[in-house]
């Protein structure tokens, strides 16, 4: 959710929902570490809680928020340990471990599927890359850590269990890697096809029927492209 903090009202909403139906569905929610410092996160934990819905809350912390570094965010040893001051449990994993990960959610999904509400969750990784393509990382972290944590790599580090189980090889790995690369293709193709999108598109759905706002924008953005052919 691009509103950090949100998702976790949006997912006890949905998780709600469901168990007044009597669904047997889990709601599974992500957020990074910084996040957990929002106030929408303390509102959605605490509410999610009380009213006992069927919620896992990962919290990928990947030991960055943008520039921001973990002991910057919060003074709180573990996010796990955040989940006792909701009254839910909370576990540390290891992140990059595929298994790990795997045995945790699959435990607090069967505790949520029973009635017994929601549990947080604290994926321990390292955020490898930039943020987004507009920042550069080398300006505000030792790059030295990150080659540290990149050879902790999750697909690494599956990958040669597979391989020493037998179950994976370098052909398999090219074949697959050919194929995504295909698939990346011809999606891209499909798009291309369909020609230019309509600007107006950007305005169009949010609201059945635009706001003045929005029409106002959209009247400048309209005069600014007609400006741009000419
Ligand atoms: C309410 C709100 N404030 C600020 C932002 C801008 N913002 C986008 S990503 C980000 C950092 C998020 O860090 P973290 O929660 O650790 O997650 P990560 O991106 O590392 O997975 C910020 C501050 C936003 N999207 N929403």
């Amino acid at each position: 959710n691009i509103i950090i903090g949100t998702q976790i009202n949006h997912a006890v909403g949905i998780a709600y929902a469901r168990k007044l139906k009597g669904a047997d569905d889990v709601v599974i929610t992500f957020i990074g570490e910084g996040g957990t410092s929002h106030g929408e996160f303390h509102e959605g934990m605490n509410f999610g809680a009380i009213l006992g819905v069927p919620m896992v809350v990962v919290v990928q912390n990947n030991q960055w928020a943008v520039s921001t570094p973990r002991s910057n965010t919060t003074k709180a040893e573990t996010i796990a340990q955040k989940a006792i001051a909701y009254g839910m449990p909370g576990i540390q994993v290891d992140g990059n471990d595929v298994f790990a990960m795997y045995a945790a959610v699959k435990e607090a999904a069967g505790r949520a599927r029973r009635g017994e509400g929601p549990a947080l969750i604290e994926a321990l990784t390292y955020r490898l890359g930039a943020h987004t393509t507009s920042d550069n990382p080398s300006l505000y972290r030792n790059e030295e850590e990150t080659a540290e944590w990149l050879e902790r790599d999750p697909l690494k580090r599956f990958r040669i269990y597979l391989e020493g189980k037998g179950l994976w090889d370098a052909e398999k790995e090219e074949a697959l890697k050919q194929e995504l690369n295909d698939y990346v293709n011809a999606v891209f193709k499909n798009v291309e096809a369909k020609g230019a999108v309509n600007p107006e598109e950007i305005f169009k759905y949010t609201y059945e029927k635009m706001t003045p706002e929005l029409e106002k924008q959209y009247a400048s953005l309209k005069a600014y492209l007609e400006e741009e052919v000419k």
